[in-house]
């Protein structure tokens, strides 16, 4: 085995979450009157809550206390959730529950990492709460990626070492942390265009070939 562990981001890789983060930005967008589209929304991929916020805002014509941005992340988070009740065993990416099933039967590890506090609830919406040997989340960090702390957590949890470990990411922000992280990086969407990746992906069918 080439290597002995991967781990997936969530929002993007695993679940199209990607699109409810975007229909939730919007909304609060479009309520506060501020511009925002589908080239800024992909500034927001892997990075966290507040941090995407503070993105949105470069674009606000006034600024915004600390309890007024807290209550526009809450407010984002009710409209993401709702969406998310949408979310059902049917939403799984192109091919994400074979190759997660081939993956443990050649005896790989896998595992989770993801910047979001909402990891554990659409796990078990989509049936994938069991899948994984560890879960690294947004509930455990201090610095969300493109800080390789949640990918450091999750070899932790695996007991692996970094250079035994293949990120798999859609963004940018998650393969700098997957790098800083020293690991390898498959680059799935976007994160396929990026010059530090090691391998370029078009769904994670492709995994199985990259670690055997
Ligand atoms: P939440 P990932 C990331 O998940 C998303 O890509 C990013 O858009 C989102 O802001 C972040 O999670 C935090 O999510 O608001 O649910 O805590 O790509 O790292 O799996
Ligand atoms: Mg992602």
């Amino acid at each position: 085995m080439r290597y002995e562990n991967v781990i997936f981001d969530l929002d993007g890789v695993l679940v199209s979450t990607d699109e409810y983060h975007y229909q939730a930005w919007k909304k609060i967008a479009d309520e506060e009157g501020i511009y925002f589209d589908r080239a800024i929304n992909n500034r927001l991929r892997g990075v966290s809550r507040m941090a995407s916020l503070e993105i949105i805002l470069e674009r606000a014509e006034k600024n915004y206390t600390q309890a007024e941005k807290e209550e526009l992340a809450q407010r984002k988070n009710r409209y993401y959730q709702e969406l998310l009740g949408n979310l059902t065993t049917e939403d799984t990416l192109n091919g994400v529950r074979e190759t997660l099933a081939d993956l443990r039967k050649n005896s790989v590890h896998i595992a989770v990492g993801s910047s979001s506090k909402n990891t554990m609830r659409i796990l078990k919406q989509v049936g994938l709460e069991n899948a994984f040997d560890a879960i690294a989340d947004g509930t455990e960090i201090t610095h969300s990626k493109p800080n390789p702390e949640v990918f450091l957590l999750a070899a932790q949890k695996l007991g692996a070492k970094p250079a035994n470990c293949l990120v798999v990411e859609d963004a940018l922000a998650g393969v700098n942390a997957g790098c800083r992280a020293g690991m390898s990086v498959a680059g799935i969407g976007e994160a396929a265009k990026s010059p530090r990746i090691t391998y370029a992906i078009r769904s994670v069918a492709d995994l199985l070939s990259i670690v055997d």
